[in-house]
C-alpha cells in the first residue's frame, strides 16, 4: 500500500489535450485568398441553396489568432485542424495557391506560440471540386496520385519542424459512404451498394501508405521523428451478445487499422466482415483483397491508433451516463457511456501494442436551438459527459496502463455539423452561429473549465512538448 502511494506520487502518466476542428467546419471565408470551390460549397449552393452552409459559419479564417489565444486559458497544449484541399492547390492538383499556403502557415505559428502541438489533417472530406469534376474523386483511382501531389505540398510548406503530426484522412469509412455511396453528403453521389464504400476505403487506405512511403523517402520522415495518424470513426459495441459485440468491433476498427499495422487483414477481421449477421452494411462482402506491393506499402505505416470516438452501441439506456431519447431529436445518435472509450482504447491496445490519441471526443446533445444562452453555457448532460470520459481515460492511463497518450476534444468551437447548426460539439459556445447578424462571440462552457481543472489537477508530464521530437519511442 505504501510503495502504492509512493509510486503514484513519483511517476507522472504522459497524457496532454487539446482541441480538433476541421476546415469546412470552421473556416468560412469559402472563396477569400484565392480558395476555389470544394465539393461542399458547390453541393450546397447549386443543389440546396436554401439550406444552411459553412460559407461564414465560426469565421474562424479571420479570427484564428484570439481563437487560439484560449488554448493556454485552459492549460490545452494540443491543436488538430484541417487543411483544406481547395485552399492550397489550385484545381485538382495543379499549382499550390501562396495564400492559402500563407494562412495555414500563420496559423501554425499561431498554434505554436500559444504553447500547443499542431496536429495537421491533410483530408476532412472538402475534396477541390474539380477533382469530383475531372474523374468522381474517391470513386476513381486517379485520386490516388493527385493525392500524394498534395501532400507533398504540405510536406515541403509545413514539414520544417513545426508539423510532427500528421492525420491523412478523417474517417474514411463516414466520407466514402456519405458522399460516395449513400449521396447525404457533397458530392452526392449514390451507389446502390455498400461495395463502393468499400472500393473507396480501400483508395483511403492505398494513399495512406504512399503518403508517408514519400515521407520516409523524400522527407527522411523516421529521423525527423514525423508520426503519422489514420483518425478512425469507431463506436465501442458492448453486449448484449459478446461474440456479435466482438464481431462488429473488428469488422469495424480492425478494418481500418489492420492493414496500416500488419500490411493485410487479420482472419479474424475478415471473417467478422464477411459475416451479414454481424455487419450489416457489407452484407456478406468479404473486405478488399490487396497485392504483395500493396501489403508492404501500407504495413507499418502508423505511428499511433487515431481514435474517434462518441458512443458506445449495445447497452441499456438505463446504464448511460446521459440517457438517449428524453427530448433529444432524431439526430442524436450519441449513446453516452465513458467506460466505453475505456474499453475500446484496450482492445486497440491488445490488438496493436501501440500508442493510442484520441483524435475526436465530444458531445452534442441536445438542440440548443430552444436554449438560453446560460443553459448553452451551463449544460448538466455536457458536464456529465465530460466527466464520465475524463475518469474512464483516466481509468484506461492509470489502473489499466494503456498508453493513451493524448486526446482531442471534438471540437473547439461550435461549428457547422455538415448539413446544419443545431447540434453543437464545441468547448465553447458561438453566439449566433448559423444566423444571419450573429456576432459570432464566443463564449466558454463551463463544462470545460471543469475539463480544464480536472487535468490541471491530473499533473500528467506532456510527451508532445513543442520544439521537441516526439517522444513516444524513448
Ligand atoms: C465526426 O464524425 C467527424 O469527423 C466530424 O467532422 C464531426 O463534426 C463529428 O464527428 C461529430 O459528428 O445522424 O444518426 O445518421 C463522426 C461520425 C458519422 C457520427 C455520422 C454521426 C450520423 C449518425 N459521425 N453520424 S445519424
Amino acid at each position: 500500500m505504501l510503495v502504492l502511494l509512493l509510486a503514484t506520487r513519483v511517476f507522472a502518466y504522459d497524457f496532454a489535450w487539446g482541441f480538433g476542428g476541421s476546415a469546412y467546419q470552421t473556416e468560412g471565408a469559402w472563396n477569400v485568398g484565392g480558395k476555389e470551390p470544394g465539393v461542399f460549397d458547390t453541393w450546397y449552393h447549386t443543389n440546396f441553396p436554401n439550406a444552411a452552409n459553412a460559407d461564414v459559419t465560426t469565421d474562424q479564417y479571420h479570427r484564428y489568432k484570439d481563437d487560439l489565444k484560449l488554448l493556454p486559458t485552459f492549460g490545452a497544449t494540443l491543436y488538430r485542424f484541417s487543411v483544406s484541399w481547395p485552399r492550397v492547390m489550385k484545381g485538382c492538383s495543379g499549382e499550390v495557391n501562396p495564400e492559402g499556403i500563407a494562412f495555414y502557415s500563420d496559423m501554425i505559428d499561431e498554434i505554436i506560440k500559444n504553447g500547443a502541438v499542431p496536429f495537421l489533417t491533410m483530408y476532412h472530406w472538402d475534396l477541390p471540386q474539380a477533382c469530383f469534376e475531372q474523374y468522381r474523386g474517391w470513386a476513381s483511382d486517379q485520386i490516388i496520385p493527385d493525392f500524394v501531389k498534395y501532400a507533398d505540398a504540405l510536406f515541403t510548406a509545413f514539414g520544417d519542424g513545426r508539423v510532427n503530426y500528421w492525420l491523412t484522412i478523417n474517417e474514411a469509412e463516414s466520407g466514402c459512404k456519405f458522399g460516395f455511396q449513400q449521396g447525404r453528403l457533397a458530392p452526392g453521389l449514390k451507389n446502390d451498394t455498400y461495395q463502393a464504400t468499400i472500393d473507396c476505403v480501400k483508395r483511403n487506405h492505398l494513399i495512406h501508405g504512399a503518403v508517408v512511403n514519400l515521407a520516409r523517402s523524400k522527407y527522411d520522415a523516421t529521423r525527423k521523428g514525423w508520426k503519422f495518424g489514420f483518425p478512425s470513426n469507431v463506436e465501442w459495441n458492448e453486449g448484449p451478445d459478446a461474440v456479435s459485440a466482438e464481431k462488429r468491433n473488428l469488422a469495424y476498427a480492425a478494418w481500418y487499422h489492420d492493414p496500416l499495422v500488419f500490411g493485410d487483414f487479420q482472419q479474424d477481421t475478415i471473417s467478422a466482415f464477411i459475416d451479414n449477421k454481424e455487419n450489416l452494411d457489407a452484407a456478406g462482402r468479404a473486405p478488399p483483397s490487396f497485392t504483395d506491393t500493396e501489403k508492404a506499402s501500407m504495413k507499418g505505416t502508423v505511428d499511433f491508433i487515431a481514435m474517434n470516438y462518441y458512443s458506445t452501441a449495445g447497452i441499456p439506456v438505463s446504464q448511460e451516463d446521459v440517457p438517449s431519447g428524453a427530448g433529444c431529436p432524431a439526430y442524436c445518435w450519441q449513446h453516452v457511456w465513458g467506460q466505453g472509450a475505456r474499453k475500446m482504447a484496450n482492445w486497440y491496445y491488445k490488438r496493436y501494442n501501440m500508442d493510442i490519441i484520441v483524435t475526436e471526443l465530444g458531445y452534442a446533445g441536445v438542440n440548443e436551438a430552444d436554449m438560453t444562452l446560460d443553459q448553452v453555457v451551463n449544460d448538466p448532460n455536457r458536464l456529465k459527459f465530460w466527466q464520465s470520459h475524463a475518469t474512464a481515460l483516466a481509468q484506461a492511463l492509470e489502473e489499466d496502463q494503456v498508453p493513451v497518450k493524448g486526446m482531442l476534444m471534438w471540437s473547439l468551437l461550435d461549428n457547422f455539423e455538415w448539413g446544419y447548426y443545431d447540434q453543437k460539439f464545441g468547448a465553447v459556445h458561438v453566439v449566433g452561429l448559423g444566423t444571419s447578424g450573429g456576432t459570432l462571440e464566443r463564449v466558454v462552457k463551463n463544462s470545460t473549465r471543469w475539463l480544464a481543472d480536472y487535468y490541471r489537477q491530473k499533473k500528467y508530464k506532456n510527451p508532445f512538448a513543442v520544439g521537441k521530437l516526439p517522444s513516444f519511442d524513448e
